[in-house]
């Protein structure tokens, strides 16, 4: 134990910054700050704060460095290791299985032993920089072990885990041969969180069944109905806290000259089209957006919209390139986009502009300030920030969200266009809704919708769980 460590530290697959190797050899940080960086800046900042985390690439040995206040722990990883613990059972056995087998999830034992090792690992980092008593918040289902490996070592710290993606349904979860580890791996938690209350339950159930506690219902968190359950000496607490975005940072950057001028331009760099309709994702399977595209193929056939008219944007972030299932479902939508373009496009008019690019902040609200419909259809989301971010850049009550029931987002956002994303026809029907909606009527979607982003912000989020584990009682 470090005797003048940190009191409040981070633990999460991936650092706030990327290792970048360059050319010649060389190699430098670069930034990638994410919602939850710029959420948890100010706890991090407040007290002396830490970060533990993968850097980005394999065999990188980087020391522990500071930046602006800011202690970064990097936690190396092989090239082996981030073939079986990254995308192997992370992200090959864990996120499909999570959410709903919509890919079928591989379980593979040797990936599963690279995952334990790998979370000991980041557990024993940890332990070896907190200071006594000190909160550790640890991050995402990369690392469900390290709740309870790292309160073998040091029963004095404040464990915090938060799951940002579903928690399954139980018949599910049934399925992974290494259930019982992973919940008891959560449990070594005081509080467990989950964007929604469904996940709670999913989760309280699990610990019932698989490891014999009972849960019994308590008070936890604003807004939440959550549980506690008692492990030995120990109250775990588990709770629902949905997860948001820097509502006023974004409304500030839409409102600025520059990104209104920048919209204009993108709208006019799209042929001054009627409508401009926009998708943004990581290319992911569980993101639907082969389910739009087919909703935009079948209204162009049925001349209901025209490519003249209506144009759409679908920016596609490249995403865990090496993963086979990635591999396949990129190939079927650039098929798909290749297919709309042929019936409907002219020439320099495309029907779909399709970029699979990543584009900087400010640009991305640009894009979501000239889109008239934002178009979020994932099958399953555990909450989805993108369709929040689309509502923070609309300070002008201008533009239609069209949103999939099974986004976290959806129990929230009750005022958008909502659709079931295996309804064909009701995709299609609502998108038409929305690309045609009334003017008034739009802004009073939008004004309500505005009204629940702008009120319940990243920072209350963050707050939320913190006061929560705050409360948790003493070990
Ligand atoms: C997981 C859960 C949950 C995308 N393309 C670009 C870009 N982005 C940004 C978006 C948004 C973020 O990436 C994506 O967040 P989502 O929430 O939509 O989805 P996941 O990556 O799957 O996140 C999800 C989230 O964790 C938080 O708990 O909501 O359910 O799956 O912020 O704007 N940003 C930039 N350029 C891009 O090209 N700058």
């Amino acid at each position: 134990m470090s005797t003048n460590g940190s009191d409040f530290i981070v633990v999460a697959n991936r650092l706030p910054v990327d290792l970048e190797r360059m050319e010649d050899g060389t190699q430098r940080w670069k930034h990638s700050p994410g919602g939850l960086v710029t959420a948890l800046e100010p706890f991090l900042r407040s007290r002396s704060g830490a970060w533990v985390g993968w850097p980005g690439v394999a065999d990188a040995e980087v020391e522990e460095f500071e930046e602006e206040g800011l202690r970064l722990y990097p936690v190396s990883l092989s090239a082996a290791e981030v073939r079986d613990y990254y995308e192997g059972f992370s992200n090959a056995t864990l996120w499909p299985l999570y959410h709903d087998v919509v890919a079928p999830p591989v379980f593979d034992r040797s990936w599963w032993e690279s995952y334990v090792k790998v979370n000991r690992r980041f557990a024993d980092a940890c332990a070896s920089i907190a200071a006594k008593g000190a909160t550790v918040w640890v991050q995402d289902y990369q690392l469900q072990l390290v709740p309870q490996l790292l309160r073998e070592q040091r029963p004095d710290l404040r464990i915090g885990f938060f799951l940002h993606i579903p928690f399954p349904p139980v018949e599910l979860f049934m399925q992974l041969p290494w259930r019982t580890e992973i919940i008891r791996g959560l449990l070594g938690a005081d509080l467990v969180g989950f964007h929604r209350p469904g996940g709670a339950q999913n989760f309280l159930w699990l610990a019932r069944r698989l490891v014999g506690l009972e849960p019994s219902r308590g008070a936890v968190g604003v807004r939440t109905r959550p549980g506690v359950v008692q492990v030995g000496d120990r109250t775990v607490r588990v709770g629902a806290f949905p997860i948001s975005i820097d509502a006023a940072g974004l409304d500030a950057i839409a409102r600025s000259r520059e990104t209104q001028a920048r919209a204009k331009q993108i709208r006019e760099d799209l042929g001054n089209p009627k409508r401009i309709m926009l998708g943004v994702d990581r290319l992911d399977y569980t993101k639907g957006i082969d389910v739009r595209l087919h909703a935009l193929h079948e209204l162009l056939a049925e001349d209901r919209i025209t490519a003249e008219d209506t144009v759409m944007v679908q920016l596609a972030t490249p995403s865990r390139e090496r993963v086979e299932h990635y591999k396949q479902m990129r190939g079927e939508i650039e098929q798909v986009v290749g297919r709309i373009n042929g019936e409907f496009a002219r020439v320099g008019h495309p029907a779909v502009h399709y970029l699979h690019q990543s584009v900087d902040r400010r640009e991305l609200c640009a894009f979501m300030s000239a889109a008239d419909v934002m178009i979020v259809t994932p099958v399953r989301d555990g909450m989805n920030l993108v369709c929040k971010e689309y509502v923070a850049c609309r300070y002008d009550l201008g533009g239609a969200l069209v949103l999939s029931e099974f986004a976290g987002a959806a129990s929230e956002l009750t005022s958008a266009f909502l659709v079931n994303p295996h309804d064909l026809d009701g995709v299609k029907n609502s998108l038409y809704a929305a690309l045609t909606v009334d003017p008034a009527e739009g802004r009073r979607r939008m004004r309500a919708l505005r009204r629940q982003v702008l009120t319940h912000d990243v920072d209350r989020w963050a707050r939320s769980f913190l006061e929560a584990l705050g409360s948790a009682s003493p070990n």
